[in-house]
């Protein structure tokens, strides 16, 4: 089931969760076959590129991560910024 499935983002040495609420957005669009999207994080609009596996500002692209699906229970520093522990 969809529940299984988390996204997660780049940091420098290891990878974030999206927050819950993000990471069904990208869940959802992403099943709808969509190659990319556009959702606001803290007020900052991103293109999440699911082709590419990346997402990046969209008036400053030069500001990228990678982007992945993956399990839920995949090894993780935290979720969005806030670290495990
Ligand atoms: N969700 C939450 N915060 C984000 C996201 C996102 N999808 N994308 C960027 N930011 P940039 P380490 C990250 C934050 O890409 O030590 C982590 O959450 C981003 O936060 O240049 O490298 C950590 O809080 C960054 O603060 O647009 O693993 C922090 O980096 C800011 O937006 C350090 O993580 C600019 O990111």
């Amino acid at each position: 089931p969809e529940e299984e499935y988390q996204w997660f983002y780049k940091g420098r040495n290891g990878w974030w969760k999206y927050d819950p609420r993000t990471s069904n957005d990208l869940e959802t669009i992403y099943k709808l076959g969509d190659a990319q999207c556009e959702l606001l994080i803290c007020g900052m609009l991103y293109v999440f590129d699911f082709e590419k596996k990346c997402q990046y500002r969209k008036y400053n692209p030069r500001y990228k991560r990678n982007i992945k699906r993956d399990k839920k229970d995949a090894p993780c520093k935290g979720v969005s910024g806030v670290r495990l522990n």
